[in-house]
């Protein structure tokens, strides 16, 4: 299973489809064939293992098969893989995380129905780490959602006089692109669209564009001027002037997006960290303190810290002289708590009936709108 979850790991993390490896045993745990599942509309892993079997002329009867999500049993872009493992005369099926999607669920029924001998379960948190942002999408029918954020130590984006570049150094820039590269879609606030003027491409190292490039979602009522850059070269440009952010995901689910990766602005950031919306925050940590200017955040509602936004931090990586904090929302890191959650936005966190008084400005952070 190891060895399929590092064949998954091949797959692109981004797209409509999840990352999926195969690994074919002969009787004496040998590999016989490998696979890996390259993207939506290309072969499942389970196909793909077994095209390289037949390519060598193995016969896999009585073979075992290792595949980190379960066989799918239905006619999607692709054919059933469970009946191309019947077909093949597999014995033994080995799963890491059985397959939530609905229209493609029950193989693990139907391959144990056609006499076959399925466990599920083997390396269970493993291959849910690798899938994560793909199962919670498919179980929630919402992207997962990753906010960025880059800023001083004492959690300012710019200083009094709203200059803002650059807080963090290029090597943290250059992750946030690696990042960039593989979702599926960012997403700014039109306020931000408007002010900062971004392209929101990912990009290399020499100022390149990425193959992928993720779509570009603007949010909020604010047009997105002819000439901004939002319009340039990168991926397409989906503006949703809805705000209420409960239809905005769920409309982003609808349109396949499995991961969004939030950037800003302090409105944004804030209307879906008070409506706990977020799923996961990077942020990028910069050496440099600012003592004025705005902050990432502004009020969350947050009254005394029995209400504070908490997360669970998951990794910790030196970007040069910054510092990038991954953090989960608590109750994320484990999959057996990542469970269908509609109606989570703005109700999960106490918010109270005033808003505090020492924040007018940014405050319309109470209710799930932008
Ligand atoms: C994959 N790759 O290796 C496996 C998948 O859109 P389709 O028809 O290709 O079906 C996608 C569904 O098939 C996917 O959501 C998942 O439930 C199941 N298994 N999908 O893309 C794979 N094994
Ligand atoms: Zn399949």
């Amino acid at each position: 299973m190891r060895r399929a979850l590092s064949l998954a790991a091949h797959g692109p993390a981004y797209g409509p489809n999840p990352r999926v490896g195969c690994v074919l045993l002969d009787s004496d745990g040998r590999t016989v064939a490998e696979g890996f599942h390259r993207g939506a509309g290309t072969p499942h892993a389970e196909a793909a293992a077994l095209a390289d079997a037949r390519s060598r002329d193995i016969d896999l009867r009585g073979t075992t098969a290792v595949v980190t999500l379960e066989p799918c049993a239905h006619h999607g872009r692709t054919g059933p893989c469970a009946d191309a493992l019947i077909e093949a005369g597999i014995a033994v099926v080995h799963v890491a995380v059985p397959d939530p999607n609905p229209l493609a669920t029950g193989g693990a029924d139907r391959l144990q129905a056609a006499g076959i001998e399925v466990t599920t379960g083997l390396l269970a948190d493993e291959g849910e780490d690798l899938l994560r942002p793909w199962l919670h999408a498919i179980r929630t029918g919402r992207p997962y959602v990753t906010l960025k954020l880059a800023t001083s130590l004492d959690g300012r984006v710019a200083a009094a006089d709203g200059t803002s570049r650059w807080i963090t150094g290029p090597q943290a820039r250059a992750h946030a692109h690696t990042i960039r590269a593989q979702v599926d879609a960012i997403a700014v606030g039109s306020g931000t669209a408007l002010i900062d003027d971004p392209s929101l491409t990912a990009r290399t190292a020499d100022g390149g564009l990425f193959e992928h490039q993720p779509l570009r979602v603007v949010l909020g009522r604010r047009t997105v001027p002819d000439d901004a850059r939002l319009r340039g070269p990168g991926g397409p440009l989906l503006h949703l002037p809805e705000r209420d952010l409960d239809v905005v995901l769920r409309e982003l689910g609808e349109r396949e997006v499995r991961h969004v990766l939030v950037e800003g602005g302090p409105t944004l950031a804030t209307a879906l960290l008070a409506a706990d919306a977020v799923d996961e925050l990077h942020a990028y940590i910069a050496p440099v303190l600012l003592g004025a200017g705005a902050t990432a955040v502004g009020d969350l509602g947050v009254t005394t810290i029995g209400e504070a936004a908490r997360f669970a931090t998951q990794d910790v990586t030196r970007l040069g002289d910054d510092v990038l904090l991954i953090a989960r929302r608590a109750g994320l890191a484990r999959a057996s708590t990542d469970q269908p959650d509609a109606g989570r936005t703005g109700v999960d966190r106490p918010v109270p009936q005033q808003p505090s008084s020492s924040s007018t400005s940014t405050n319309q952070s109470h209710q799930k709108e932008i």
